[in-house]
């Protein structure tokens, strides 16, 4: 058997038996329906056309209203969101696919025009990211957060909580944690975005306080074998950046380790940019976390089979090609060409760019 095979191989991922080893990373897509923040009408038949992948996950979802940082992006805290969603995992299971969605809290990554009262958004300590968001149509520098007080961190991890519930609710089979790209856990972990003097700053183990709690509590209420992380330990995502990251991320595994979670997604390098913009030791990450690990950034099929012929991860996500390939499983076992993502369709707008990408299969029957 040659290791390209082993993409194609199933995978038990906890309760659930993935078809293969691939899996769709999840992508900010801002097509939610306005106001309510349910899922697009067109979410069910773009997932759907994708579950083919051995795992979805969703694009970022945020858990409260405090927690979107981007015009139209998905919530799953509202009943009519729930409803949204069970026709997305409905669509997804009937097609024989497994989804996870991935919860989202953005921190000082939005803009007081998308928080609840116009209010600043929150963050571990009052310091901007120099970096954009996306709202009303445009991209714009983000506001000026303000310092989350102590006593509203139990209501954070609260809102987690019950965003987890939520997704069991609506027929998920799991939930991500968002750690990574300089969202909100993101930046209690790392030292250019904490300055916190209380138990959630300062040391490793204050600053990993917030993302362990949370994971704790998720894993709590919808069990550890449907409760999986993402993290990005080097990536500058989102004005970000740490003293000692590989201490830190050490850490953080080891107490992701001890919690029992079903897997570990990494963003190896820097995210949708090089994959060796620092120094950084994955393996120490997959030995200590001993469970599942997805790799991901900048995969093409020629380095997942390498990455998995040499035992160095266990699921490899793609992003962009499952964009613009809802059949990507597919073109990868024929070795087909892929299509090409357009960019200019990425983030707003409706069906083009999100579920007219052709399968070989559509193509083949347009001939
Ligand atoms: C692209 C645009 C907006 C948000 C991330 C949730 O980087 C995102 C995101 C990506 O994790």
């Amino acid at each position: 058997m040659t290791s390209a095979s082993q993409l194609f191989e199933p995978y038990q991922l906890g309760p659930i038996t993935l078809s293969n080893r691939t899996v769709m990373a999840p992508l900010t897509r801002n097509r939610a329906v306005p106001g309510s923040l349910v899922p697009s009408p067109l979410a069910a038949e773009y997932y759907g056309q994708r579950a083919s992948a051995g795992l979805l996950i969703t694009e970022a979802s945020q858990i409260s209203p405090q927690g979107q940082g981007y015009q139209d992006t998905p919530g799953i805290y509202s009943k009519e969101q729930i409803a949204g969603w069970r026709t997305v995992t409905d669509e997804v299971h009937q097609r024989g696919g497994k989804i996870f969605i991935q919860l989202w809290h953005v921190g000082r990554i939005s803009h007081t025009e998308l928080q609840p009262g116009n209010a600043a958004p929150v963050a571990p300590s009052a310091l901007r990211a120099n970096t954009k968001t996306f709202v009303g149509g445009r991209f714009v520098e983000v506001s000026t957060p303000r310092a989350l007080e102590a006593s509203e961190i139990p209501g954070i991890i609260d809102a987690y909580r019950q965003a987890a519930a939520n997704a069991i609710a609506a027929g998920f089979d799991g939930v991500e944690i968002h750690g990574a790209n300089g969202y909100l856990l993101d930046q209690f972990a790392r030292d250019s975005s904490n300055q916190r003097t209380d138990a959630y700053g300062g040391s490793i183990e204050n600053r990993a306080r917030l993302m362990i709690e949370v994971a704790a509590a998720v894993a709590k209420e919808i069990g550890p074998e449907r409760t999986g992380i993402r993290i990005s330990p080097v990536s500058p995502a989102n004005d970000i950046a740490d003293s000692n990251p590989q201490a830190l991320f050490d850490y953080i595994v080891d107490q992701l380790a001890a919690l029992k979670l079903v897997y570990l997604h990494v963003v190896e390098g820097s995210t949708g940019g090089p994959r060796d913009n620092l120094p950084f030791d994955y393996g120490s990450l997959r030995k200590r976390f001993g469970g599942t690990y997805i790799a991901n950034n900048g995969y093409d099929l020629a380095l997942a089979n390498e990455v998995l012929g040499r035992n160095a991860a266990d699921l490899i996500a793609f992003g962009k090609p499952f964009i613009s390939n809802p059949d990507l499983v597919e073109r990868f076992k024929r070795g087909a060409p892929l299509n090409a993502p357009d960019q200019s369709t990425f983030y707003g707008g409706g069906a083009k760019g999100y579920t007219d990408y052709p399968t070989l299969e559509s193509l083949q029957a347009a001939q």
